[in-house]
């Protein structure tokens, strides 16, 4: 215990300043630091006494740190530097000679035992942060006054607001009522447009079972055209292989040599013709005509329905024309050999063929007699069909010379088809096209207007805009800070951003979810959440917090936590009201609710709301 005391003798020049108080020691607190008439100290938790000559003796009795205010002794304890010229501080003992000259303790009083010397800076420290104070001043004044001027444009873009809201929804009203009548006239139209589809789809199905067998009398016609000309082609490729198979080259007829090479083209492009003309001539006459009976009934299952009878026809015409120029082709060759033969040859070959292509031409039994008729009743009834439903007819080609002649009027289909009365469906067709177009116009005018008013509403009635509605001026508008990597822009009461600075691409950080103050009334916080997805972790969010100043900036942004974003911000909203402003306000704000009074009621409701939203706050 000798020892101690000695020791504590030794180093009595750390328990006290130079001042002879006890170093370290928090002035407010000096009268607990005396001894008493048993000459002990009683820890500040009142939990032990320890002889005051242990207090600052570098080592710790008490449990709360308490008998070492001047050394670093004890955990938690707290170092008190006067700083003369500057305002006294509280640092944690744990800096007490640690060698670091801290600007907090300006006047280097924790310094006094570690071997390095901290000259006295309170002074300086002291003028700086007096100028610090004086721009403090400045801002919040600058600030207090730009909040109670953003105060007072809220009030008046609050009553612009709600006139227009006024407005837009006598608009919306006008355009509910115009919409409602051009759907009701839309509805009619369609409906009628309905019963016109119904109508003329019966007219068809009626026009088809009434015509039809018009249409079967034709194909018919046509398919014992067909055979015909099946078998005129077929008496005429023989006629030519036989010129071809038996003549004598040894004459050398010119004539018989054209005709050679002429067929010999036409078969290069007919390979199939001259064989199956072949076939059907072995087949015998007989055989024949019942192929052709079978052919027919088997054609017939076309005469089933309008469309497919109406498709065979057209089938069987194109092949009419194709054998028909076949024909032609095929008589203009035997006819040169005819004019041109050398009869002086005797190649009875040549001499069999022309005569065989004399009887064929007298044997000409290519009109049949009843055929006009047939034709025409035909061309009426796909025309009247045609002409239902609203597409151009299928109107056959003028019939080559072995088809029943047309008669002039009905060859020019197209005349004939505008000489039958069409349905008036354009008029109508317009009449629903501009119904359907007047009802999307009214539909997005409602619409637009449905939206601006929902949007007018939630920003007047169901929007938290801060204490006399100060963020109003300011809702939406945008500040960023570039960050090297990125740029991130925060829209006040909207949404925070961060924009790749290498791509530009934007990630969604959140939207404006709502306030918290934290600590002092003063710092203001707003909070944006439910940003984009963090791969493997949460959704986006940011926390701004606020200090005043006139404008609304950014000061920095970290991401303390993978994608939870913290910036320190500044703005007016931030400040306190300059001073005189709020009575300014209130009365300002009684003297507009007269005038609102005079000129309309104001729903009580919304104030109501508005109070209760800022109270809140
Ligand atoms: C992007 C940025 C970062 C974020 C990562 C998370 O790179 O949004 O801020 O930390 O995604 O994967």
């Amino acid at each position: 215990m000798l020892a101690r005391y000695t020791l504590l003798a030794l180093l009595f020049g750390t328990v006290l300043a130079k001042s002879g108080a006890i170093r370290g020691l928090d002035p407010q607190l000096a009268s607990k630091y005396k001894a008493d008439a048993a000459g002990n100290f009683t820890c500040l938790d009142g939990k032990q006494k320890i002889p005051f000559s242990q207090v600052n003796d570098d080592y710790c009795d008490c449990a709360d740190g308490s008998d070492e205010p001047g050394t670093s002794a004890c955990n938690g304890g707290t170092f008190y530097c006067a700083n003369h010229g500057h305002i006294p501080a509280r640092i944690s003992s744990s800096k007490v000679n640690d060698g670091v000259c801290d600007l907090e303790c300006c006047d280097g009083s924790d310094e006094y035992d570690s071997g390095v010397q901290c000259p006295d800076r309170c002074a300086e420290v002291g003028r700086l942060a007096q100028a610090e104070a004086k721009r403090r001043v400045l801002v919040e004044g600058a600030g207090g006054r730009r909040r109670a001027e953003l105060v007072r444009q809220a009030r008046g873009l609050r009553k612009t607001k709600r006139d227009e809201l006024a407005r837009k929804e006598l608009k919306l009203a006008d355009a509910t009522a115009a919409f409602d009548k051009a759907e009701a006239v839309k509805i009619e139209l369609e409906e009628k447009e309905a019963a016109r589809v119904r109508e003329r789809s019966d007219r068809q199905t009626e026009l088809r079972d009434q015509r039809l067998p018009d249409l079967i009398a034709y194909r018919r016609v046509l398919a014992a055209d067909l055979h015909r000309l099946r078998a005129r082609r077929d008496s005429l490729l023989l006629l030519l292989r036989s010129v071809r198979v038996g003549h004598n080259p040894e004459f050398n007829d010119e004539a018989v040599a054209q005709m050679l090479a002429d067929y010999a083209a036409f078969v290069d492009n007919h390979a199939d013709l001259e064989p199956e003309a072949l076939e059907r001539a072995d087949e015998g006459s007989k055989a024949r005509a019942e192929r052709e009976l079978q052919m027919d009934e088997s054609n017939g299952a076309d005469d089933a329905d309008f469309d497919r009878c109406r498709t065979a026809i057209d089938i069987s015409a194109n092949e009419r024309d194709s054998i028909s120029d076949d024909i032609a082709a095929l008589s203009a060759m035997l006819q040169a050999l005819r004019d041109g033969y050398n009869k002086n040859y005797h190649d009875l070959q040549v001499k069999a063929a022309v005569v065989g292509f004399a009887d064929y031409e007298a044997n000409d039994d290519s009109k049949p007699s009843d055929s006009d008729e047939i034709f025409r009743r035909f061309v009426e009834a796909t025309a009247a069909l045609d002409a239902l439903v609203d597409s151009p007819p299928v109107m056959m080609a003028p019939a080559p010379p072995v088809a029943p002649p047309i008669p002039h009027s009905m060859a020019k289909g197209n005349e004939y088809v505008q000489s039958v009365p069409e349905p008036d469906t354009n008029s109508s067709d317009k009449e629903l096209a501009d119904a359907r177009s007047a009802y999307w116009t009214a539909q997005t005018e409602k619409g637009t207007l449905t939206n601006e008013v929902s949007l007018l509403k939630s920003l007047l009635h169901d929007t938290d805009l801060g204490p006399d509605d100060v963020y109003l001026p300011l809702k939406g508008e945008c500040v960023s800070l570039d960050t090297g990597e990125y740029t991130y822009e925060v829209c006040i009461l909207d949404r925070a951003t961060q924009i790749s600075n290498k791509d530009q691409s934007r990630t969604n950080l959140g939207s404006f979810t709502g306030f918290s103050s934290i600590g002092d009334e003063k710092a203001v916080v707003h909070k944006y959440q439910n940003g984009a997805k963090c791969w493997n972790g949460p959704e986006r969010s940011l926390t701004a917090h606020f200090v005043c100043a006139e404008n609304i900036s950014i000061a920095s942004i970290t991401e303390p936590e993978k994608c939870e974003y913290v910036a320190q911000m500044a703005g007016p909203f931030a400040c306190e009201p300059a001073e005189g402003a709020a009575e300014e306000a209130a009365e300002e704000a009684a003297e507009e609710a007269a005038e609102d009074a005079v000129e309309e009621p104001v729903e009580p409701v919304e104030e109501d709301h508005r109070r209760i939203v800022h109270d809140e706050l």
